[in-house]
Protein backbone atom coordinates (compact mmCIF):
# COMPACT_ATOMS: atom_id res chain seq x y z
CA UNK A 1 0.00 0.00 0.00
CA UNK A 2 3.27 2.32 0.37
CA UNK A 3 3.74 4.97 -2.26
CA UNK A 4 6.55 4.59 -4.65
CA UNK A 5 7.87 7.98 -3.67
CA UNK A 6 11.48 8.17 -2.28
CA UNK A 7 10.51 8.93 1.95
CA UNK A 8 13.09 11.84 2.12
CA UNK A 9 11.89 13.78 -1.01
CA UNK A 10 8.18 13.32 0.12
CA UNK A 11 8.79 14.19 3.47
CA UNK A 12 10.09 18.18 2.14
CA UNK A 13 7.18 18.72 0.10
CA UNK A 14 4.80 17.51 3.06
CA UNK A 15 6.79 19.94 5.55
CA UNK A 16 7.07 22.51 3.06
CA UNK A 17 2.99 22.44 2.59
CA UNK A 18 1.84 23.00 5.90
CA UNK A 19 5.04 25.10 7.40
CA UNK A 20 4.39 28.57 7.49
CA UNK A 21 0.76 28.37 8.37
CA UNK A 22 1.31 29.28 11.93
CA UNK A 23 -2.14 26.81 13.16
CA UNK A 24 -2.92 24.64 16.11
CA UNK A 25 -1.56 21.00 14.96
CA UNK A 26 -4.84 18.62 14.33
CA UNK A 27 -5.27 16.50 16.68
CA UNK A 28 -5.79 12.97 13.93
CA UNK A 29 -6.59 9.51 15.58
CA UNK A 30 -6.02 6.75 13.01
CA UNK A 31 -7.54 3.21 13.08
CA UNK A 32 -5.55 0.39 11.10
CA UNK A 33 -5.38 -2.78 12.12
CA UNK A 34 -1.88 -3.54 9.80
CA UNK A 35 0.76 -2.37 12.15
CA UNK A 36 3.23 -1.28 9.11
CA UNK A 37 0.23 0.92 7.81
CA UNK A 38 -0.13 2.42 11.13
CA UNK A 39 3.60 3.18 11.44
CA UNK A 40 3.55 4.65 8.12
CA UNK A 41 0.91 6.85 8.68
CA UNK A 42 1.76 8.08 11.68
CA UNK A 43 5.50 8.90 10.35
CA UNK A 44 3.51 11.03 7.75
CA UNK A 45 1.26 12.88 9.72
CA UNK A 46 3.97 13.91 12.42
CA UNK A 47 6.23 15.04 9.88
CA UNK A 48 3.34 17.44 8.81
CA UNK A 49 3.16 18.73 11.43
CA UNK A 50 -0.12 17.16 13.26
CA UNK A 51 -0.74 14.97 16.68
CA UNK A 52 -1.00 11.62 15.54
CA UNK A 53 -2.36 8.65 17.90
CA UNK A 54 -2.75 5.41 16.25
CA UNK A 55 -5.04 2.60 17.17
CA UNK A 56 -4.53 -1.29 15.40
CA UNK A 57 -7.22 -2.55 17.92
CA UNK A 58 -10.78 -1.79 16.97
CA UNK A 59 -11.97 -2.11 20.43
CA UNK A 60 -9.39 0.07 21.56
CA UNK A 61 -11.71 3.18 19.71
CA UNK A 62 -14.14 4.47 22.82
CA UNK A 63 -10.93 4.77 25.12
CA UNK A 64 -8.79 6.38 22.23
CA UNK A 65 -12.19 8.90 21.91
CA UNK A 66 -11.95 9.57 25.09
CA UNK A 67 -7.96 10.22 25.99
CA UNK A 68 -6.85 11.59 22.46
CA UNK A 69 -10.33 13.98 21.90
CA UNK A 70 -9.64 13.69 18.06
CA UNK A 71 -10.54 16.70 15.83
CA UNK A 72 -10.41 14.54 12.61
CA UNK A 73 -10.76 10.42 12.45
CA UNK A 74 -9.11 8.14 9.87
CA UNK A 75 -10.64 4.64 9.86
CA UNK A 76 -9.37 1.39 7.62
CA UNK A 77 -12.47 -0.27 6.28
CA UNK A 78 -11.75 -4.02 6.88
CA UNK A 79 -10.29 -5.01 10.37
CA UNK A 80 -10.84 -8.87 12.10
CA UNK A 81 -14.33 -8.43 13.62
CA UNK A 82 -15.90 -5.39 12.29
CA UNK A 83 -15.57 -2.56 9.42
CA UNK A 84 -14.82 0.64 9.60
CA UNK A 85 -18.84 1.69 9.03
CA UNK A 86 -19.30 0.30 12.41
CA UNK A 87 -17.22 2.01 14.17
CA UNK A 88 -17.99 5.40 12.31
CA UNK A 89 -21.56 4.39 13.82
CA UNK A 90 -20.11 3.92 17.56
CA UNK A 91 -18.36 7.20 17.22
CA UNK A 92 -21.27 8.62 15.71
CA UNK A 93 -23.19 7.62 18.84
CA UNK A 94 -21.41 9.91 21.17
CA UNK A 95 -22.69 13.56 21.35
CA UNK A 96 -19.25 14.82 21.21
CA UNK A 97 -18.06 13.32 18.54
CA UNK A 98 -21.29 13.74 16.14
CA UNK A 99 -19.74 15.94 13.49
CA UNK A 100 -16.22 15.47 13.71
CA UNK A 101 -14.80 14.42 10.55
CA UNK A 102 -14.39 10.86 9.99
CA UNK A 103 -12.27 9.65 6.78
CA UNK A 104 -12.02 6.41 5.29
CA UNK A 105 -8.98 5.22 3.87
CA UNK A 106 -8.85 1.69 2.20
CA UNK A 107 -7.83 -0.42 -0.49
CA UNK A 108 -11.56 -0.90 -1.70
CA UNK A 109 -12.03 0.27 -5.16
CA UNK A 110 -15.65 -0.79 -5.50
CA UNK A 111 -17.45 2.87 -5.96
CA UNK A 112 -20.76 1.19 -4.33
CA UNK A 113 -19.10 -0.09 -1.35
CA UNK A 114 -17.35 3.58 -1.09
CA UNK A 115 -20.02 5.98 -1.29
CA UNK A 116 -22.10 2.97 1.15
CA UNK A 117 -19.18 3.96 3.81
CA UNK A 118 -19.48 7.74 3.01
CA UNK A 119 -23.26 7.56 3.67
CA UNK A 120 -22.78 5.72 6.75
CA UNK A 121 -20.94 8.93 8.49
CA UNK A 122 -18.07 8.99 6.82
CA UNK A 123 -16.95 12.42 5.23
CA UNK A 124 -14.75 11.36 3.34
CA UNK A 125 -13.21 8.15 1.41
CA UNK A 126 -9.53 8.10 0.46
CA UNK A 127 -7.76 4.80 -1.20
CA UNK A 128 -4.97 3.05 -0.88
CA UNK A 129 -2.25 3.81 -1.64
CA UNK A 130 -2.90 7.72 -1.22
CA UNK A 131 -0.16 10.23 -1.72
CA UNK A 132 0.57 11.85 1.57
CA UNK A 133 0.25 15.32 -0.12
CA UNK A 134 -3.23 14.42 -1.07
CA UNK A 135 -3.94 13.00 2.52
CA UNK A 136 -2.43 15.86 4.13
CA UNK A 137 -4.52 18.69 2.24
CA UNK A 138 -7.95 16.56 2.79
CA UNK A 139 -6.60 16.30 6.49
CA UNK A 140 -6.09 20.29 6.67
CA UNK A 141 -9.07 20.60 4.43
CA UNK A 142 -11.94 19.10 7.31
CA UNK A 143 -9.79 20.25 9.91
CA UNK A 144 -10.21 23.92 9.34
CA UNK A 145 -13.99 23.37 8.65
CA UNK A 146 -14.59 21.15 11.68
CA UNK A 147 -12.78 24.11 13.58
CA UNK A 148 -15.00 26.93 12.47
CA UNK A 149 -17.84 25.62 13.15
CA UNK A 150 -16.96 24.38 16.32
CA UNK A 151 -15.60 27.86 17.25
CA UNK A 152 -19.39 29.13 15.79
CA UNK A 153 -21.03 26.72 17.88
CA UNK A 154 -19.88 27.57 21.45
CA UNK A 155 -20.72 31.67 20.80
CA UNK A 156 -23.10 33.93 21.05
CA UNK A 157 -23.91 35.65 17.96
CA UNK A 158 -24.70 39.13 19.32
CA UNK A 159 -21.87 39.34 22.14
CA UNK A 160 -19.10 36.69 20.64
CA UNK A 161 -18.91 35.23 24.40
CA UNK A 162 -19.15 31.68 24.70
CA UNK A 163 -22.88 30.55 25.04
CA UNK A 164 -24.92 28.70 27.74
CA UNK A 165 -24.14 25.50 27.16
CA UNK A 166 -20.28 25.97 26.18
CA UNK A 167 -19.96 27.95 29.59
CA UNK A 168 -21.69 24.91 31.35
CA UNK A 169 -19.28 22.60 29.74
CA UNK A 170 -16.25 24.93 30.51
CA UNK A 171 -17.54 25.30 33.92
CA UNK A 172 -17.59 21.21 34.54
CA UNK A 173 -13.99 21.46 33.30
CA UNK A 174 -12.38 23.88 35.87
CA UNK A 175 -14.02 22.25 38.63
CA UNK A 176 -11.79 18.88 37.40
CA UNK A 177 -8.95 20.91 37.19
CA UNK A 178 -9.53 22.96 40.60
CA UNK A 179 -10.10 19.48 42.00
CA UNK A 180 -7.07 18.36 40.44
CA UNK A 181 -4.50 21.57 41.28
CA UNK A 182 -6.31 21.93 44.69
CA UNK A 183 -7.20 25.31 43.74
CA UNK A 184 -9.21 28.06 44.36
CA UNK A 185 -12.54 28.53 41.11
CA UNK A 186 -15.33 30.91 41.60
CA UNK A 187 -18.56 30.96 39.72
CA UNK A 188 -20.34 34.46 39.21
CA UNK A 189 -23.90 35.20 37.56
CA UNK A 190 -24.93 38.92 36.53
CA UNK A 191 -27.56 40.51 35.27
CA UNK A 192 -28.20 43.53 34.35
CA UNK A 193 -30.62 45.81 36.32
CA UNK A 194 -34.72 47.02 34.69
CA UNK A 195 -33.50 46.27 31.47
CA UNK A 196 -36.56 45.72 30.36
CA UNK A 197 -36.87 49.32 31.32
CA UNK A 198 -33.69 50.01 28.94
CA UNK A 199 -35.37 48.76 25.93
CA UNK A 200 -38.88 49.99 26.63
CA UNK A 201 -37.25 53.34 26.69
CA UNK A 202 -34.39 53.21 24.29
CA UNK A 203 -35.75 50.69 21.62
CA UNK A 204 -34.39 47.14 21.56
CA UNK A 205 -30.73 48.10 19.62
CA UNK A 206 -29.63 50.24 22.21
CA UNK A 207 -30.55 47.39 24.34
CA UNK A 208 -28.52 45.15 22.06
CA UNK A 209 -25.72 47.46 22.08
CA UNK A 210 -25.49 47.70 25.71
CA UNK A 211 -25.18 43.72 25.94
CA UNK A 212 -21.89 44.25 23.48
CA UNK A 213 -20.49 47.13 25.66
CA UNK A 214 -20.71 45.09 28.62
CA UNK A 215 -19.28 41.90 26.97
CA UNK A 216 -16.47 44.11 26.03
CA UNK A 217 -16.22 45.76 29.18
CA UNK A 218 -15.76 42.43 30.98
CA UNK A 219 -13.44 40.96 28.46
CA UNK A 220 -11.10 44.47 28.92
CA UNK A 221 -11.56 43.90 33.28
CA UNK A 222 -11.28 40.55 33.33
CA UNK A 223 -8.03 38.22 33.41
CA UNK A 224 -7.32 35.60 30.20
CA UNK A 225 -7.50 32.18 32.59
CA UNK A 226 -11.79 33.67 33.25
CA UNK A 227 -14.06 32.50 31.28
CA UNK A 228 -16.92 34.85 30.33
CA UNK A 229 -20.22 33.35 28.91
CA UNK A 230 -23.60 35.10 28.05
CA UNK A 231 -26.11 32.73 30.36
CA UNK A 232 -29.53 33.90 29.20
CA UNK A 233 -30.36 37.25 27.74
CA UNK A 234 -29.19 39.71 30.05
CA UNK A 235 -27.66 37.06 32.20
CA UNK A 236 -24.01 36.32 31.90
CA UNK A 237 -21.66 33.94 33.77
CA UNK A 238 -17.94 34.12 34.53
CA UNK A 239 -15.62 31.78 35.52
CA UNK A 240 -12.85 32.79 37.81
CA UNK A 241 -9.98 30.58 37.96
CA UNK A 242 -7.17 30.39 40.50
CA UNK A 243 -9.29 33.59 42.63
CA UNK A 244 -10.62 33.00 46.14
CA UNK A 245 -13.90 34.98 47.55
CA UNK A 246 -12.15 38.14 48.22
CA UNK A 247 -10.58 38.05 45.06
CA UNK A 248 -13.63 37.56 42.88
CA UNK A 249 -15.62 40.21 45.33
CA UNK A 250 -12.61 42.50 44.91
CA UNK A 251 -12.49 42.53 40.50
CA UNK A 252 -15.99 41.76 40.44
CA UNK A 253 -16.97 45.04 42.37
CA UNK A 254 -14.50 47.06 41.01
CA UNK A 255 -16.38 45.95 37.37
CA UNK A 256 -19.80 46.73 38.64
CA UNK A 257 -18.66 50.59 39.63
CA UNK A 258 -16.90 51.48 36.83
CA UNK A 259 -19.00 50.11 34.41
CA UNK A 260 -22.08 52.08 36.73
CA UNK A 261 -20.29 55.43 35.85
CA UNK A 262 -20.27 54.52 32.19
CA UNK A 263 -22.63 56.85 30.20
CA UNK A 264 -24.14 55.31 27.48
CA UNK A 265 -26.05 57.52 24.57
CA UNK A 266 -29.72 56.95 22.85
CA UNK A 267 -29.68 60.08 20.60
CA UNK A 268 -28.94 62.86 22.40
CA UNK A 269 -30.08 61.17 25.74
CA UNK A 270 -27.37 60.24 28.49
CA UNK A 271 -28.21 56.97 30.53
CA UNK A 272 -25.99 54.89 33.01
CA UNK A 273 -27.03 51.30 33.17
CA UNK A 274 -26.13 49.16 35.89
CA UNK A 275 -26.29 45.36 37.22
CA UNK A 276 -26.16 42.96 39.81
CA UNK A 277 -24.01 40.10 40.86
CA UNK A 278 -24.05 36.60 42.66
CA UNK A 279 -20.48 35.13 43.47
CA UNK A 280 -20.41 31.40 44.65
CA UNK A 281 -17.13 29.85 45.91
CA UNK A 282 -16.74 26.17 44.64
CA UNK A 283 -16.74 23.78 47.72
CA UNK A 284 -16.36 20.97 46.40
CA UNK A 285 -20.13 20.69 44.92
CA UNK A 286 -20.61 19.38 41.18
CA UNK A 287 -21.21 22.17 38.33
CA UNK A 288 -25.39 22.24 38.44
CA UNK A 289 -25.41 22.90 42.52
CA UNK A 290 -22.91 25.63 42.13
CA UNK A 291 -24.76 27.11 39.51
CA UNK A 292 -27.98 27.28 41.71
CA UNK A 293 -25.47 29.21 44.77
CA UNK A 294 -24.32 31.54 42.47
CA UNK A 295 -27.95 32.34 41.04
CA UNK A 296 -29.46 32.40 44.86
CA UNK A 297 -27.01 34.98 45.73
CA UNK A 298 -27.78 37.03 42.56
CA UNK A 299 -31.00 36.90 43.52
CA UNK A 300 -29.88 38.25 47.17
CA UNK A 301 -28.49 41.48 45.00
CA UNK A 302 -31.40 42.70 43.23
CA UNK A 303 -33.60 41.57 46.31
CA UNK A 304 -31.49 44.44 48.42
CA UNK A 305 -31.55 46.71 46.15
CA UNK A 306 -29.43 46.04 42.90
CA UNK A 307 -26.12 47.49 41.68
CA UNK A 308 -24.20 45.15 43.81
CA UNK A 309 -22.34 41.96 44.24
CA UNK A 310 -23.29 39.38 46.87
CA UNK A 311 -20.70 36.35 47.98
P1 LIG B 1 -34.23 42.99 36.94
O1 LIG B 1 -33.55 44.16 37.50
O2 LIG B 1 -35.14 42.35 37.95
O3 LIG B 1 -33.31 42.00 36.34
O4 LIG B 1 -35.21 43.54 35.81
P2 LIG B 1 -35.10 43.27 34.25
O5 LIG B 1 -36.03 44.20 33.56
O6 LIG B 1 -33.70 43.31 33.80
O7 LIG B 1 -35.52 41.76 34.18
P3 LIG B 1 -36.45 40.94 33.25
O8 LIG B 1 -35.98 39.51 33.34
O9 LIG B 1 -37.87 41.19 33.59
O10 LIG B 1 -36.17 41.45 31.79
C1 LIG B 1 -35.09 41.09 31.04
C2 LIG B 1 -35.22 41.78 29.74
O11 LIG B 1 -34.10 41.54 28.91
C3 LIG B 1 -36.42 41.33 28.95
C4 LIG B 1 -35.91 41.14 27.54
O12 LIG B 1 -36.68 41.88 26.63
C5 LIG B 1 -34.51 41.70 27.58
N1 LIG B 1 -33.63 40.97 26.70
C6 LIG B 1 -33.31 39.68 26.75
N2 LIG B 1 -32.46 39.36 25.74
C7 LIG B 1 -32.27 40.49 25.02
C8 LIG B 1 -31.51 40.81 23.85
O13 LIG B 1 -30.85 39.97 23.24
N3 LIG B 1 -31.53 42.08 23.41
C9 LIG B 1 -32.26 43.05 24.05
N4 LIG B 1 -32.22 44.28 23.57
N5 LIG B 1 -32.98 42.78 25.14
C10 LIG B 1 -33.00 41.53 25.62
MG1 LIG C 1 -7.38 -3.47 7.26
MG1 LIG D 1 -32.76 38.33 33.90
MG1 LIG E 1 -32.31 41.92 34.56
Amino acid sequence: FFPAVDPGQLIEKIEAYTHGNNIEPYKVLVLDDSKAQAKYMETVLKKAGMIAHIITDPMDIIRALESFSPEIIILDMYMPGCTGMEIARVIRQQDKFHSVPIIYLSAEEDLTKQLQAMSLGGDDFLTKPIDPKHLIATLHNRGRRARSLLALMIRDSLTGLYNHTHTLHLLEQEIVRARQKDQPLCFAMLDIDYFKKVNDTYGHPIGDRILRSLSMFLKQRLRKTDYIGRYGGEEFAIILTGTDQDGARQVLDSIRESFSNLQHQAGDQEFTVTFSCGVACWQGENSQALCERADRVLYASKEKGRNQVTV
